[in-house]
């Protein structure tokens, strides 16, 4: 398989996942201006929609859509408990973390990254990225993970979105069940191998 990237951006979060299950990959950078990739392909013929991440499976097809890419992944090993089995209260609760990490937090930072983003728009983005991380803080009380026993893909997500919080300098000083809980991630040998291999650490 391969793995379709840019270092730090919301592919960590299936890189992560890929690491933690233990299956063969190979990670390709992507230039997201330019949209070639390292070994110069056209990116858009791999994922017409320009972004990160992207999936290639051995037989040639694509999966685009970290949340759909983290699924498959955790699926395909379910032993690892990334996702638990269909039917399970708790893979439901995995996926509504998913959603709200991605609709909620993940695109909240966009118009942060955005060049041609009106600066007088910027507070409010910051504001409510912190309103809602403090929910995902009170989320974590008493917890070592999101969702259940176990370190879940909802984990991983939440780790890559929240690096961008520290890059941006939230204020998020405060939120110590979430501190908690990113020091217990930032641990895990999966994840301090997909930082170094994407040159984050
Ligand atoms: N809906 C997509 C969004 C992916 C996404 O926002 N990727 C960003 C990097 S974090 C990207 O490729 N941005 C470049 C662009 O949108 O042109 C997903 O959840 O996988």
């Amino acid at each position: 398989m391969k793995l379709y990237t840019k270092a730090g951006a919301c592919s960590l979060s299936p890189h992560i996942v890929l690491r933690e299950t233990g299956l063969d990959f190979t990670l390709v950078n992507v230039d997201l201006k330019s949209h070639k990739t390292e070994k110069g392909e056209d990116y858009l013929t791999i994922n017409a929609k320009g972004q990160v991440p992207a999936l290639q499976l051995n037989d040639g097809s694509v999966l685009t859509e970290g949340q759909a890419i983290v699924q498959y992944l955790a699926d395909l090993k379910p032993d690892r408990h990334l996702l638990e089995a269909v039917g399970s209260m708790t893979r439901y609760q995995t996926l509504e973390w998913l959603s709200y990490i991605s609709s909620e937090l993940h695109k909240g930072f966009t118009p942060l990254f955005r060049a041609d983003t009106p600066e007088a728009m910027k507070p409010q983005c910051r504001t409510q990225l912190e309103h809602k991380f403090r929910y995902v803080d009170s989320q974590l009380q008493g917890k070592s993970w999101l969702v259940g026993q176990h370190f879940t893909v909802a984990d991983a997500y939440l780790f890559t979105v929240l690096r961008w919080g520290h890059a941006m300098k939230l204020n998020l000083a405060a939120l110590t069940s979430l501190e908690a809980w990113r020091q217990r991630v930032a641990q895990r040998p999966a994840v301090i191998a997909a930082l170094q291999a994407e040159g984050l650490s």
